[in-house]
């Protein structure tokens, strides 16, 4: 029986490119609606992104950008609400389509279910955004097809701590070797492997120049069989799109398809 179990997704910058044209607008939607006359450029968010999590971005904003602000009592609270607002624009920016998926996921997702892989994501995005972009994007009952949705504040310490991974193969019963997690961040990579888990990284503009040390496979994208991706670490053997066979590879199962080195 091959060793692999369950292929586990990371969401931004993973399943879609989330960030740039979603989170960053709904953030700035948020900020001008309350009237902070703050805006986060597509620049200032590259560096806010080693942040992981949108409330507790908005407030190492606050502390390294913003002396003059003048924190309410409760600012956790204050931070909590103006995060919500923020949710809700997101998800209509996604609602209406505006976020699609990144080459190859939905080939990838649809080839594991057709093969009894078992799905979950890990993300240290919030839930609702989760499900949005799921049922927006691949169908109305996908979120269901995920056995685990572990999202946002369901662990203490988000990315890259590694409590995000493990709380997916306790609820799983399954163990690291087992799994393949997808990511596209160094973040998301040292959360991963640090539970144990070998670990493909799709690349996006803002994770480019990320430390990808460690990773199992370095790719563009995931590819199609006609759009074949750039390996740009690791070995894909002949492949030239990722499919549930060079997974297994990577896990060191036998695969079909000669030229595949065992990781
Ligand atoms: C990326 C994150 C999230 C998003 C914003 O999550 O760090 O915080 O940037 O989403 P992933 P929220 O682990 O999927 O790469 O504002 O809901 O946190
Ligand atoms: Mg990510």
């Amino acid at each position: 029986m091959s060793k692999l179990q369950a292929l586990i997704f990371d969401v931004d910058g993973t399943l879609a490119d989330t960030e740039r044209d979603g989170h960053r607008i709904a953030f700035n939607q948020t900020f001008a609606e309350v009237g902070l006359g703050w805006s986060w450029s597509i620049e200032l968010y590259r560096e806010l992104l080693a942040i992981a999590g949108g409330k507790e971005r908005i407030k190492a904003y606050i502390h390294q950008y913003c002396p003059e602000f003048e924190p309410p009592a409760d600012l956790q609270g204050w931070i909590a609400n103006l995060h919500q607002a923020k949710t809700n624009h997101y998800r209509q920016l996604v609602l209406k389509g505006e976020i699609s998926l990144r080459t190859g996921v939905r080939r990838l997702i649809e080839e594991a279910r057709q093969q009894q892989i078992r799905l979950a994501i890990a993300t240290t995005s919030t839930l609702d955004n989760v499900t949005a972009l799921l049922e927006t994007n691949l169908a109305p009952d996908s979120p269901s097809w995920f056995e685990v949705i572990a999202a946002g504040d369901v662990i203490p310490n988000k990315k890259p701590a590694p409590d995000i991974y493990k709380y997916v193969l306790q609820t799983m019963h399954l163990q690291p070797e087992e799994c393949l997690a997808i990511e596209d961040s160094h973040q998301g990579l040292k959360s991963a492997t640090q539970a144990g888990i070998k670990t493909v990284i799709t690349l996006n503009a803002y994770t480019q120049t990320d430390d990808f040390s460690g990773a199992a496979l370095v790719l563009d994208h995931l590819g199609e069989p006609g759009l074949p991706f750039r390996v740009l670490g690791g070995s894909a053997g002949t492949a030239t799109y990722f499919n549930v066979a060079l997974a297994k590879s990577l896990l060191g199962d036998y695969s079909p398809f000669q030229g595949y080195e065992a990781q």
